[in-house]
């Protein structure tokens, strides 16, 4: 049974706990089990493109170097990245496509549950796409940026319009290197082409094509999802809100949503709050109906609802162990297979939502945009049926909760730094450029039981801003910065270095601010981009002194993202280290030579506060090369090794 969480915050402890008492098989217990891993794999260097193999190289060399069809550790690593990146970069793409489809569904269908919140917003993104705003109605130009956001996946010629948000020098970088996206699904197909047996072998070329994925991922399909959300949902403002499964009430209908698209989960929070529905389960014998969630679709409406937060990924079984879950509701993305098992040891009911996403002894709900309200009244009121066939004997929720604020956004932080009518990113580059702040960090991405659960998460995140470096989070790093108290403003005070305390009282924020959920990672390139754009830290996001991390992460979405991180010229640090140790040359290329072309390298680092370490280093480096003033509050800071 599982192991210890040491680091890992006191709910989780205590569900882990139980689990293993009553014998439910958790994640990590699935980890333990599958000890000892595939070392081939976790190297990166088998090979399963064709039926001539599975082939595999021999990392110690004293076996076959080359596949069945002659692809070497090279080919065959560089080949299986790529193709962790097409499929990272397919699921952020192809969310983002379903919210354009539902923007142009609310621009066309006056009888849509969905409308523009936004409309500020949707003329911002509409002057992106070149498209005139004056004198036309709302639902005119919703539709004509849903359109043209729709073109971004499929468009024959060109280039996917997006990008134009990047600063021109970066733009231009891609340009030079021949990796400007085209459109976001010509380039994970082409992937899938290149990766076939015997098509591109060279390994640099096949990473130029994993690099142009990214781009189109993160300057694309993840800023398609993240624009379209805000003009559908409105634009995240800092709102207070609580975290960890302590949330959990057992007086009330609990019914928890866990997935990515804020399709659903933002109809659902609406929804659960009606008259109707509340006295429904106040007759059944509940307080009423408590909404969480879990991943990124928690934070999703956490930052435009102030709903509270169960938990990360790692948290979804620990929520159904608490016995006091109806119904736990999934989309797409991040769902553990496990939690069916789980969900069976209870009455917790679980439903699946999306044609994409089905699970065996799950009940299938299917989801339709056009009958958004009528179908979350569906799930809300089976949840509420389920409350009668809880076992109140076996319901064990742990105390947790912590308080923290979400919600900011590339247009919202800096609000506050410029003063309530300026919105100008000036304070922040002063900041930066006067050494009281030394450089920003963005910390995001998943959990993985590979590492200590949170350890990696939170001793970075410390280590940073002890150092007077702000942090800026998405995803589950964010959730969990959240349940360890990051997330508050007084956090600055226990936590931070002193530069950065000035800063987060001056203007009363954290020095971790929560920036979205994972396609919302396009929050933090926008912000990059604001920062050049503001002036005084070069003219390419490359000069900032700034960095990248996702200390714990496990998915593909991850490896899309650190990749178009690295292509926007960010020193990008994970945990364990990118499965292409069996090849040398791409190592070397992925973490020196890379830099020279794009500006930007991938590290790999297990242990955090090193980790945190190279990231400072890095951000010296970057403020020595733009002749910034010394910090003001200089500490004494040990290099690495
Ligand atoms: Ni990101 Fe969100 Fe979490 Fe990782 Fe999964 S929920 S999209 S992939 S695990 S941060």
């Amino acid at each position: 049974m599982a192991k210890e969480l040491k680091y890992a915050d006191k709910a989780s402890q205590a569900m882990v706990k139980r689990a293993c008492d009553e014998e439910i098989k958790t994640v990590w217990d699935r980890y333990e089990d599958m000890q000892p891993q595939c070392g081939f794999g976790t190297l990166g260097i088998c090979c399963k493109n064709c039926s001539m193999g599975p082939c595999r190289i021999d990392p110690f060399g004293d076996g076959p170097q080359e596949g069945i069809c002659g692809a070497n550790a090279d080919t065959i690593a560089a080949r299986n990245l790529v193709r962790m990146v097409a499929g990272g970069a397919a699921a952020h793409s192809d969310h983002g496509r379903d919210i354009a489809h539902t923007l142009l569904m609310a621009a066309e269908n006056p009888e849509s549950d969905y409308k523009v919140k936004d409309a500020d917003k949707l003329k911002r993104v509409a002057a992106v796409y070149g498209i005139k705003t004056d004198g036309r109605e709302i639902k005119e130009i919703a539709a004509d940026v849903a359109r043209a956001a729709l073109e971004e996946f499929g468009r024959q010629e060109g280039e996917v319009q997006m990008i134009k948000n990047a600063p021109a020098a970066r733009q231009k970088v891609w340009k030079d290197l021949g990796v400007t996206p085209r459109a976001i699904d010509r380039e994970i197909v082409e992937i899938m082409h290149r990766t076939h047996i015997g098509v591109d072998t060279e390994y640099k070329n096949i990473v130029k094509q994993g690099i142009r994925a990214s781009i189109a991922d993160g300057w694309g399909g993840s800023m398609v999802a993240t624009e379209l959300s805000d003009i559908l949902f409105g634009l995240p403002k800092p709102i207070r809100a609580t975290a960890n499964l302590g949330v959990i009430d057992k007086d009330y209908v609990n019914l928890i949503v866990h997935g990515h698209e804020p399709t659903l989960s933002d109809i659902i929070a609406t929804v659960s709050q009606k008259k109707e529905l509340v006295e429904k389960a106040k007759k059944a014998g509940a307080k009423g109906i408590n909404l969480a969630g879990i991943c990124c679709t928690a934070n999703e409406i956490l930052m435009r609802h102030g709903i509270a937060v169960a938990g990360s990924v790692m948290q979804q079984e620990l929520a159904v162990l608490t016995g006091a879950v109806e119904l736990m509701l999934v989309d797409v993305q991040c769902l553990y297979p496990g939690l069916e098992t789980v969900t069976k040891c209870f009455h917790t009911k679980l439903v699946t939502t999306s044609p994409k996403a089905k699970m065996p002894g799950a009940e299938h709900i299917e989801f339709h945009e056009d009958r958004a309200v009528e179908i979350a009244t569906q799930i809300i009121e089976a949840a509420i049926d389920n409350f009668k066939n809880r076992n109140s004997e076996n319901i064990h929720i742990p105390k947790n909760t912590e308080r923290l604020v979400a919600g900011f956004s590339a247009e919202s932080v800096f609000d506050f730094l410029g003063g309530k009518y300026r919105s100008t990113y000036r304070p922040l580059n002063d900041a930066v450029i006067a050494g009281r702040i030394r450089g920003a960090a963005g910390v995001i991405g998943c959990s993985n039981p590979n590492v200590p659960y949170e350890e990696g998460h939170i001793k970075m995140v410390k280590e940073l801003i002890k150092n007077d470096v702000i942090v800026v989070t998405t995803g589950c790093n964010a959730i969990s910065c959240g349940k360890h108290g990051l997330l508050q403003p007084e956090s600055a005070f226990k936590y931070a270095g002193e530069g950065l305390q000035e800063v987060c009282r001056a203007v009363g924020i954290p020095p971790v601010l929560h920036l979205g959920s994972c396609v919302d990672n396009s929050r933090i390139l926008m912000v990059l981009a604001n920062v050049v754009a503001e002036g005084g830290l070069g003219s390419d996001i490359s000069d900032l002194p700034v960095a990248g991390a996702a200390p714990e992460w496990m998915s593909e979405k991850a490896v899309s993202i650190g990749m178009y991180f690295v292509a926007s010229g960010v020193y990008t640090m994970i945990g364990h280290p990118l499965p292409v140790m069996g090849s040398k040359n791409l190592y070397k290329y992925l973490t020196e030579e890379m830099e020279q072309e794009i500006g930007g390298k991938w590290a790999f680092e297990l242990d955090p506060i090193k980790a945190a370490h190279k990231m400072i280093e890095h951000i010296d480096k970057k403020r020595a090369a733009l002749k910034l003033k010394p910090l003001m509050y200089a500490q004494a800071f040990e290099p690495v090794a």
